[in-house]
């Protein structure tokens, strides 16, 4: 990539397009940089650019912007089929993701994840793991750390432990992991890739840079998963609950990497079949990363839950609040309602990204749910998809903060109240950690009014 003899047009000035506009500002590029919602910290970081030599490009400026510049740097935020994007592609100019640019500069080795759910918590396994057993490993990616801020920090001997998400691979192309794993599939932002043949392509992409000398690490438990197995031309391992395979599994309570019990499954910290499953597959990636079995079961005996995450907030006048605002869609409600051990008020809706909330409901039919509180701006299709599956322990209301007070008074000392909404945030937050911090907030102040002190208490996501 020749950054003197190019122009740039990054877009989308959040953290993403920030980190990428610095990168390529530190290498002499000539930079312009564009975001529909020029305001607040976006403009700010826009100010900081333009000091550093950026051109703030403005909506009626954007198609001179197009005309002059010849590679468009896309933030994951920024669907592919934006207006701009799609300019570009007209005129035949390179469109590269933010995680395209870091991967094509980092130079540590990577271990990277991806799937609908458990990519946190498995990337914070790995990198845990990766830590006790001596390794320089840091995480990148998804997980709120832009690849390309690495791309100077760290080095060849190093380990980037990588969470990818659908939206990234729609625009990268350099990725070749050393070792990559594949939580699991389920649908998931249909909003954005229309349909789940698209949304499974782009999973899929992820191992199509890899060879001989490096892993896939399937999920053999999930068809979808376990079928891309079938057209890689790496080597390919499995983890599973269900069946002893060539890989990690569950047997007899125990973890196991190829017939050598790692840890009992009871030691793990984190609650949840899913998080066996999480650690499965951290244990078979660390594995093949060459990490001692010592170090594998001290590192998720330690574990600890990830924010956001079925995470608990303590209690309030004899009713726990757990924050699961990262349970952005169905199965990762369903997963996270697994974990609840008392009797449970569900706070359900946002932003909808194209859900069958039917199966949502129907599987929580004889569950722990007592009471559904529907808000945000998916709440009718909510109440639609209750009423058509009989379902009526429900409140429905506007605002989240209501949501939340509701919640409240629905539920007895001794439940708990759960926010896993099975949407998207973006009908009233920039993001799940900005609602997850909002409920924080509100618990906070609700124990403030009753005079109650902070009790924290694990459960793990
Ligand atoms: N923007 C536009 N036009 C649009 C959409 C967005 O101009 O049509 C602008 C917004 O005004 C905003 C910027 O683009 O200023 C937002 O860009 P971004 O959404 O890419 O935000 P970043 O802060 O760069 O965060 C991104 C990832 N966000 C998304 O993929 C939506 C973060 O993942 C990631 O942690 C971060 O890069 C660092 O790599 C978050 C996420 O929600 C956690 N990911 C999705 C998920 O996990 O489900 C995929």
């Amino acid at each position: 990539m020749y950054f003197k003899e190019q122009k740039f047009l990054v877009a989308g000035i959040a953290k993403s397009g920030a980190a990428s506009a610095a990168f390529l500002l530190d290498r002499g590029a000539s930079v312009a940089v564009y975001d529909d919602r020029a305001e607040g910290n976006v403009s700010r970081s826009m100010e900081e650019l333009a000091a550093r030599g950026a051109r703030v490009v403005g909506e009626d400026a954007l198609p001179d912007a197009v005309a002059r510049s010849d590679v468009l740097v896309l933030s994951p935020g920024i669907p592919i089929d934006h207006a701009l994007p799609v300019a570009f592609r007209r005129a035949g100019k390179r469109i590269i993701g933010e995680a395209e640019l870091g991967c094509r500069f980092l130079r540590s080795p990577v271990v990277a994840v991806t799937g609908t759910n458990g990519k946190t918590t498995t990337v914070t396994m790995i990198d845990a793991i990766l830590r006790a057993a001596g390794y320089g490993s840091f995480v990148c990616g998804n997980i709120g750390v832009p690849v390309v801020a690495c791309a100077d920090r760290y080095g060849y001997d190093d380990v980037a432990v990588m969470e990818v998400s659908s939206f990234q691979l729609e625009t990268l192309s350099s990725l070749r992991p050393h070792v990559a794993v594949i939580t699991n599939i389920a649908e998931d932002h249909l909003d954005r890739h229309y349909t789940m043949e698209n949304y499974i392509f782009l999973k899929a992409k992820m191992l199509r840079n890899m060879r001989e000398s490096e892993f896939a690490v399937l999920n053999r438990d999930d068809a979808t998963v376990r079928s891309f197995a079938q057209d890689a031309r790496c080597a390919v391992r499995f983890f599973s609950l269900r069946e002893r395979t060539e890989g990690a599994y569950l047997y007899e309570g125990g973890l196991y990497f190829e017939n050598e019990k790692i840890m009992d499954a009871a030691a793990l910290p984190l609650k949840g079949e899913h998080n066996i499953a999480n650690a499965l597959a951290a244990i078979c990636a660390a594995k093949l990363m060459g990490a001692e079995s010592g170090a594998i079961a001290q590192a998720l005996s330690a574990m600890r839950g990830v924010r956001h995450r079925v995470e608990s907030l303590g209690a309030v006048n004899g009713v726990e609040y757990i924050n699961d605002s990262k349970g952005t869609n169905v199965d990762a409600t369903l997963r996270a309602v697994s974990c609840m051990e008392e009797e449970t008020v569900l706070l359900l809706g946002g932003k909808d990204k194209g859900y069958d909330y039917d199966r949502l409901f129907a599987n929580l039919k004889n569950g722990r749910v007592v009471q559904f509180v529907l808000y945000g701006e998916n709440r009718f299709k909510l109440l639609n998809s209750a009423v058509r599956q009989n379902e009526s322990r429900i409140t429905l209301c506007d605002g989240f903060d209501m949501a939340v007070r509701i919640g409240a008074m629905a539920a007895k000392p001794g439940q708990c109240v759960l926010l896993s909404p099975a949407s998207s945030s973006f009908d009233a937050f920039s993001g799940y950690e900005e609602r997850g911090d909002r409920f924080a907030a509100l618990v906070a102040k609700m124990r403030e009014e009753r005079g109650e002190q902070t009790e924290e208490r694990l459960r793990g996501g």
